[in-house]
């Protein structure tokens, strides 16, 4: 037991931002979210007890704000007091959200906290009976842009300890906000057995083994667009240095994003139909959340509802989308936010159309669509009309809206999208003629 080292690895904690959920919850729908990130950052403190882990790296963003909130810094220091008397260390590098240029703990913190320096690579021993079992290496973000790529000088004496090694990256090379690097150079550190990386709050690991190369995400979901169970990861090496890795779930609170397609369902003739169908959809959510081992740490949902395909139901839609929106929003609100499990609807969004008569039929009937169809073929074979649709299209970009370093994230269509899209769009065209009249 003594030869092992046990550790968890947490990142982008962000504490003090709050969730965003949309609407109007009631008072304790709404503690329940105001609480959720000090939960989870405290359910991670209470199972590094249990646990009996020897230190916990946070890998950048621990707070959310360069100007830390007091009372997020209070307690933290409550928690740090906490670990301190179990002997239990924590490693911290800051990251862009909290740089460690100006602004410093408000609070002195206890001496098994090291907080990393800005202005070069440290290296911390960790020991265990007067014995270095470890080495943990780490640099923190100097402002809220860091372009040192910071991983060359992470150079350790030798790999005969366990060689840990904490870096806030986007592991991009020419990301020059997020500390530029990839994935190969990490790599070519020979001596560093495992990279605890932050900055992107889902958990994903990157290298499985020889060196670890892993993410551990964010510990609670923010906004729709960090959705799934966020949590940390629990490491255990072995003298051999192998390491066992084990993904905790924390966050109380879960983002979902719940897509129904109603193209197919004939039975859907009007508002309370879709209703139902949307509210049968809710209930399942609950009951699966309940059968499953998830309840022990999930305690709701927030969710995105989008409905879209074509239906007869849309005759009553279309005129009037965002008051049916509105109104199945509240419905949603009104019944799911109470129970607890709760589920709260964040928003809905009905992407409805008609439904349409059989196109190759109308095709051959109609000399028009079907020269709509020779048309859009065109535009995917000559290249010169690809491009003017390209550029009619603009700039598309995917990922987080909210994400810092967006110009990565522009979005390039590939021949089946575009091909979907156009076909789509013939539909729309077609659709728009037929109830034009003519
Ligand atoms: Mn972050």
């Amino acid at each position: 037991m003594t030869n092992k080292i046990k550790f968890i690895h947490t990142a982008d904690i962000h504490l003090g931002r709050p969730l965003s959920y949309g609407g109007n919850p009631d008072e304790e729908l709404l503690e329940i979210f105001t609480q959720a990130d000090k939960k989870s950052l405290e359910r991670l403190v209470n199972i590094a007890i249990r646990e009996k882990v020897d230190f916990i790296v946070i890998s950048g963003d621990l707070y959310d704000r360069e100007a830390r909130s007091v009372n997020s810094s209070r307690f933290f220091l409550e928690l740090c007091q906490k670990l301190d008397k179990e002997n239990i260390f924590v490693y911290i590098i800051s990251g862009n959200h909290d740089p460690a240029g100006r602004k410093k703990e408000p609070f002195e913190l206890p001496e098994n906290v090291h907080f990393f320096s800005s202005e070069e690579v440290e290296i911390k021993e960790f020991k265990k009976n007067n014995q270095v079992k470890a080495r943990i290496l780490g640099q923190s973000y100097r402002q809220k842009f860091e372009s040192r790529s910071m991983y060359n000088f992470f150079t350790p004496p030798d790999k005969s300890v366990f060689n840990l090694a904490l870096l806030h990256t986007a592991l991009k090379a020419d990301s020059r906000r997020y500390v530029p690097v990839t994935k190969s150079e990490l790599l070519s550190k020979e001596d560093i057995h495992y990279w605890a990386l932050g900055h992107i709050h889902q958990y994903q690991e990157i290298n499985k083994v020889n060196p670890v190369l892993a993410y551990s995400g964010t510990i609670q979901g923010r906004d729709i667009n960090e959705d799934g169970i966020k949590g940390c990861l629990l490491l255990e090496v072995d003298q051999d240095m192998k390491i066992k890795k084990e993904f905790i779930k924390l966050a109380p609170i879960v983002f979902k994003n719940i897509t129904i397609d109603i193209s197919e369902k004939d039975e859907l003739k009007n508002i309370s139909h879709l209703k139902k169908q949307v509210f049968n959809q809710a209930e399942k959510i609950l009951n699966d959340l309940v059968n499953s081992p998830k309840s022990e740490v999930v305690e709701g949902y927030i969710i995105r509802w989008l409905i879209q395909g074509r239906s007869e139901v849309n005759q009553y839609i279309k005129n009037d989308r965002k008051e049916i929106e509105n109104s199945l929003l509240s419905d949603l609100r009104s019944v799911f936010a109470k129970q607890r499990p709760f589920l709260w609807s964040h928003s809905i969004v009905l992407r409805t159309a008609d439904k349409l008569p059989e196109l190759d039929n109308l095709k051959e009937k109609n000399q028009l669509f079907k020269e709509l169809e020779n048309l859009l073929a065109d535009l995917l074979e000559d290249p010169e009309l690809e491009e003017a649709l390209l550029d009619e299209w603009g700039e598309i970009w995917q990922g987080d809206p909210e994400a810092e370093d967006r110009e990565n994230d522009r979005f390039f269509a590939s021949q089946d999208l575009k091909k979907e899209i156009l076909a789509e769009s013939e539909k729309i065209i077609i659709s728009e003629l037929i109830e034009g009249g003519d």
